[in-house]
């Protein structure tokens, strides 16, 4: 599709009532903007996949995009891929922070560059951007799953799955991660809902599936009555599973997943996991970009947008409307 029409189509669904076209920034289209996307980790199929439905606008508006991450979840790594970002002077930026306080001073560096950001799947600060208030409501949008609705349906599967009753706890990544509190959050004030079932202390593994996996075995060991385990992103589900499996539980310790990547699908598949809640990556992708488009070109932009999830257990794998969303490797 030529780049002037895809852009006002698009605008049209996605930006209803924000992108207004003038003559004033109809030459900015005909610059081919340059776009970074920094992803939480590279490694990780979540930013994999969200790489690619990124560049799939990139192609459409006729965008360079970059991808430039670090090999862990980490701040400590994050912040120099971002510096040597922010020294190529690149359009605007995409960036999953790694941590909602730790990324704030080194992000208004590129603001105060004169470079848009845009946050896709992780905020800094509150996540309430454009405000007048805080020292980190500079960022242009963010683009995202709704994390706390995410949690809590999580927490209503996993209630279902052990019968309302019996104690579950949280495998999480650590604290500081906008997505993964809020999902923490949401998962704990659901499971509210149901008197019979204990929240034991959540377990941290820093994004490490055997530290998850050895956490399950210790949390069993000390919990015969464990009936039920939250996995709240990639690793922490699959190290959990792997936990349940090698503490010859499958089936009797259910097991709730965030993310779907193929590992996962296939302990669907297995009967080792119970369901996963599919993010969509790739539209946080697709319209990181189109949000940077749209600003970079003149047009104001929503300050939130939220995605969608993608419910997948083992009655819906097979269907190819549910199989779309699993994650690219
Ligand atoms: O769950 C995703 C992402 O949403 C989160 O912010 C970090 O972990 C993942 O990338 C999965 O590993």
């Amino acid at each position: 599709m030529e780049r002037r029409s895809f852009f006002k189509a698009t605008a049209a669904v996605a930006l209803v009532g924000a992108a207004v076209m003038t003559a004033d920034n109809a030459g900015a289209q005909d610059k081919k903007f340059k776009i970074t996307l920094i992803p939480g980790l590279t490694t990780d199929a979540f930013y994999i996949t969200m790489r690619k439905g990124a560049q799939a606008a990139a192609d459409a508006l006729g965008v360079e995009l970059d991808f430039q991450g670090a090999p862990d979840f980490n701040p400590v790594t994050q912040v120099p891929v971002l510096d040597a970002v922010i020294a190529k002077k690149p359009d605007a930026i995409l960036i999953a922070p790694t941590d909602k306080a730790q990324l704030v001073q080194p992000l208004k560096k590129a603001n105060d560059a004169g470079i848009p950001v845009v946050t896709v799947d992780t905020f800094i600060g509150t996540g309430k951007y454009q405000t007048g208030s805080g020292d980190a409501d500079f960022p242009i949008s963010y683009v995202a799953s709704d994390n706390v609705l995410g949690g809590a349906m999580a927490a209503r599967a996993l209630a279902k799955a052990v019968g309302e009753k019996g104690k579950v706890y949280v495998s999480n990544v650590k604290p500081g991660i906008s997505t993964t509190d809020q999902r923490e959050e949401g998962f704990k004030s659901a499971m509210k809902e149901f008197p019979g079932i204990t929240v034991l202390d959540t377990q941290f593994n820093d994004n490490d599936a055997n530290k998850a996996a050895s956490q399950l075995q210790a949390v069993y060991a000390r919990n015969s009555d464990l009936v039920g385990v939250f996995g709240a992103n990639l690793f922490s589900a699959l190290g959990a599973a792997n936990g349940v499996q090698q503490a010859g539980q499958t089936g009797n310790i259910k097991v709730v997943a965030f993310d779907a990547p193929t590992s996962i699908v296939d302990n669907i598949k297995s009967g080792l996991v119970d369901l996963a809640i599919a993010q969509h990556p790739a539209e946080i992708g697709y319209y990181g970009v189109v949000t940077a488009y749209a600003h970079l070109t003149g047009n104001s932009v929503p300050t939130a947008i939220g995605t969608g999830f993608t419910v997948i257990d083992k009655a819906n794998v097979d269907d190819p409307n549910v199989a779309k969303f699993i994650y690219s490797d």
